[in-house]
């Protein structure tokens, strides 16, 4: 195949000519001596832009995600979550085996959660249980196909959290793209979350990085566990300086990617069998089930595969699509005819 039209994910893409041309111009230094300027001013950049105090470059949202759960939380504690959360789902069972804490999950609306429900999860103060110490949210919600979380709805927890002693953790792997659609900055998102998570190899097409944020006391323990479990890298200012490319041109266009997935939707819900909303495609992720076209998802991937077309089946009946810098909408549309073709 000349060129595949893969839409398995947003961590496909490669690095733009002019991306790698910034990373070829990096300056660096030792980043684990604290001396690599471009992985420094990253940090300092990415704190602000969330509003938080600190921020520490980490290689990927995986271990973002578990050093923010080792930093919060001592072995034995519980972690309420949603039930089909990335952390819960998606990180190996690493929670369990690297912070020894059990999560309590809880049923969103496509991987929104009410206060209430969170409420109803805190555990009573009594020796027979374990501690509730962290709730962990994610915006967008990638297995709630792109569900961007309502603010006020993370302001709710939030508060909840602090009137019990909680601490909250955001997945902000694409808070990037919750962020464009809602016109609501990182910084305000920030300020309902004590530390956040977010990826500039996603849908901002940088090859590596993901960074934590949070307090300087919570980023020093973060930091110590990163080193702990191997994430603390040398000259990576070559990697940092995708992430500053990708934080002034990859944001704004990500608005394209929305329109391409919504495109696809609209398109996939015209053929015969595709159950699908294209109201609930907010962002750069299509959710769709199968069951009712005589063809498993992986089957529907195999006869996509051979049309050029990459797609991600989610278990037995559910595909995924995720638009991104590396699909353009003339991709889409061969990528809608193809699935015609497919499904008949
Ligand atoms: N998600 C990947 C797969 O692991 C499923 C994908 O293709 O979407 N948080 C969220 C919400 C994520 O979607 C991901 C990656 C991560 C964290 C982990 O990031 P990486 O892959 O950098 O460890």
């Amino acid at each position: 195949m000349e060129r595949w039209i893969d839409l398995r994910s947003d961590t496909v893409t490669r690095p733009t000519p002019a991306m790698r041309k910034a990373m070829a111009e990096a300056e660096v230094g030792d980043d684990v001596f604290g001396e690599d300027p471009t992985v420094n001013t990253l940090q300092e950049r990415v704190a602000k832009l969330l509003g938080q105090e600190a921020a520490l470059f980490v290689p990927s949202g995986t271990m973002a995600n578990q050093l923010a759960i080792k930093s919060h939380t001592q072995p034995g504690d519980e972690v309420i979550i949603e039930a089909t959360s990335h952390p819960y789902n998606f990180e190996g069972g690493g929670s369990a085996a690297l912070s020894g804490v059990q999560f309590f999950c809880l049923k969103g609306l496509r991987g929104i959660l009410d206060a209430s429900q969170v409420e109803e999860a805190i555990r009573p103060d009594d020796h027979h249980f374990p501690v509730t110490r962290l709730i962990c949210l994610e915006n967008t919600h990638n297995r709630g196909g792109g569900a961007i979380y309502p603010i006020e709805k993370m302001a709710e927890i939030y508060r909840l959290a602090k009137s019990k002693g909680l601490l909250v953790h955001l997945d902000g792997a694409r808070l990037w793209n919750a962020s464009v659609v809602a016109g609501i900055s990182p910084h305000e998102y920030g300020q309902w979350a004590d530390s956040v998570s977010v990826c500039l190899s996603k849908g901002l097409g940088a090859p590596v990085g993901s960074l934590v944020t949070g307090s300087k006391i919570f980023i020093d323990r973060v930091h110590r566990f990163r080193k702990m479990f191997g994430g603390g890298m040398r000259q990576v200012g070559i990697i940092a300086a995708a992430g500053h490319y990708a934080l002034d041109h990859h944001i704004e266009r990500l608005k394209e990617d929305h329109r391409n997935a919504k495109r696809l939707a609209i398109g996939l819900k015209e053929m015969k069998g595709v159950s699908i909303h294209p109201d609930h495609v907010e962002t750069n992720i299509v959710i769709f089930d199968v069951s009712q076209t005589g063809m498993t998802a992986s089957q529907l991937s195999e006869a996509m595969k051979e049309k050029g077309i990459l797609i991600h089946a989610f278990g037995k009946t559910q595909v995924r699509l995720v638009t991104h810098l590396d699909v353009t909408g003339e991709d889409i549309e061969m990528a809608i005819k193809a699935f015609k073709k497919v499904l008949g």
